[in-house]
């Protein structure tokens, strides 16, 4: 045997063969047209996220105000903004959504086109800009800001004159895009009362000057253009729930839309997934005899918004002393320990994942372990050409003693979003049947804990190959 053969069969012992076939790559597949922007992404990744509703509401008990309130009733003599944002940071909110200007038209900042403003009230003398503290104090906390300016003016004299009153609204979404730094959700509201006022907004052109003052700002409308809305205010989403739809779908307007954009569209050419919108307590403002939902209520949320491929927005209004009330602070805080107690640890996490196929086989970038790195960029898929018998993916060597309620699954969905049905089997034994979409993330409850030595996952249907960024086994002590 010559020196060199030598040399080479110690280094192939040593490294394997795939160390000399691996040199080139199979390449990542082609996405499944639309995808998200970078903005959405970002977004759908963050779960939860927080309203705050305030103004005028808080100090008269309301809900939609008349727009005939005096601004001397604005009046918080504890204001705080640092504060509000150790309530998003209890509920580990990486964005929060203040209420600009609410229905009744008084705006929380010193708008230069109205005098129904801070302005006009006893707060800080009139000096005070509400926004401004706003933004500053999420800055300050490493937390992302969003601003709702509702279209619905039942204030401002215009209000009904297409072009004025058009003109008046985008001279204050001009304000508020180019004057606090940036935004990272712009909230444009449906609602427009009984319709007693024939009013037209200008959407495309209150679409563009956001897109055109903050460029990497999402825009929330019904139905977009970034994120639309989930179809209701309890925190329920679809259990099919896909990110797209078809934005001049013939069923965005009319009976029909709610249940259009609440499922979404397998075949829809734009990327909008769902943000589901709830309150902590009953009304979305402040109101002295409400409570908070428990911590139970809301990880019952968490369970039904972020684990159907959608986006908690969740409500928690400051009170009239311009603070989040202690009471609400505590539920987030034990729902915030809830969720990291279950999803903190992963019972797959030291098995062995398995599939039906591999993409460039099992040494390379696609292989089933990549479900378990905790890594949302890297994915299994399988190839393309596999044959018949479906995909999968399994993981073995579960330890049986180790109980679990819950299943996460999750698409890679920067690549589209792909599975229309799937079933999950322990041990051989079906205990998701049915399961439809997967998305950003999907979490079963198994009604029951359950002890395996393999849990399978098959995509019966799909859009192209699926990709699974991540699979996890929880348990859940909480709901039993
Ligand atoms: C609705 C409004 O009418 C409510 O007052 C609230 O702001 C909610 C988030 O959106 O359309
Ligand atoms: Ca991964």
């Amino acid at each position: 045997m010559t020196v060199t053969l030598l040399f080479f069969l110690i280094l192939i012992h040593a490294f394997g063969p795939s160390a000399f076939s691996l040199s080139i790559h199979k390449t990542p597949p082609l996405p499944a047209s639309p995808v998200p922007t970078a903005a959405q992404l970002k977004w759908q990744r963050r779960e939860i996220t927080m309203f705050m509703h305030f103004g005028i509401n808080t100090f008269t008990n309301s809900e939609w105000g008349t727009g005939h309130e005096s601004p001397t009733l604005f009046n918080p003599p504890h204001l705080n903004a640092s504060q509000w944002f150790s309530a998003a940071k209890a509920a580990g909110v990486s964005l929060v959504i203040l209420t600009a200007k609410h229905h009744d038209g008084f705006c929380l900042w010193p708008s230069r086109y109205t005098d129904h403003s801070v302005v006009n009230s006893p707060w800080r003398d009139g000096k005070g800009d509400v926004v401004r503290e706003f933004v500053d104090a999420g800055r300050a906390n490493g937390i992302d800001v969003g601003i709702y300016l509702s279209p619905w003016d039942r204030h401002e004299k215009t209000y009904g004159l297409e072009v004025q009153y058009n003109e008046y609204y985008m001279g204050q979404l001009h304000e508020l895009l180019s004057l606090y730094g940036p935004i990272s959700e712009i909230w444009f509201d449906g609602a427009k009362g009984n319709n007693t006022v024939n009013m037209t907004y200008h959407f495309p052109d209150w679409f563009a000057m956001a897109k055109q003052l903050q460029g990497s700002i999402n825009i929330f409308s019904n139905d977009g253009p970034d994120m639309r809305w989930g179809g209701n205010e309890i925190g329920v989403a679809n259990e099919t729930s896909w990110s797209m739809i078809n934005r001049t779908s013939p069923l965005l307007t009319g009976p029909s839309l709610w249940s259009y954009t609440s499922t979404g569209d397998p075949k829809g050419t734009d990327w909008v997934p769902p943000e589901l919108d709830v309150s902590i307590r009953q009304g979305w403002f402040w109101h002295e005899s409400q409570h908070p939902k428990s911590a139970m209520q809301l990880l019952d949320i968490y369970y039904t918004t972020v684990g159907r491929n959608g986006v908690l927005l969740l409500n928690v209004p400051p009170n009239s002393t311009g603070l989040v009330s202690d009471t609400d602070i505590d539920n987030l805080k034990k729902f915030r320990q809830a969720v990291d107690k279950i999803f903190g640890k992963n019972i797959a996490s030291g098995s062995n994942a398995t599939a039906s196929s591999e993409r460039g086989g099992k040494y390379d970038n696609f292989t089933a372990k990549n479900v378990l790195d905790g890594n949302p960029e890297t994915y299994w898929t399988p190839e393309e050409d596999q044959g018949t018998g479906g995909y999968w993916i399994e993981l073995q060597g579960l330890n049986p003693t180790e109980k679990f309620n819950v299943v996460r699954i999750e698409e890679a969905i920067q690549l589209g979003q792909r599975i229309r049905r799937h079933e999950v089997f322990v041990d051989g034994r079906a205990v998701v049947k049915n399961g439809t979409t997967v998305g950003n993330k999907r979490l079963h409850r198994l009604g029951r804990a359950v002890g395996a030595r393999t849990v399978r996952i098959r995509v019966l249907d799909s859009r192209g190959p699926p990709l699974l960024s991540e699979v996890g086994l929880h348990f859940d002590p909480f709901k039993m």
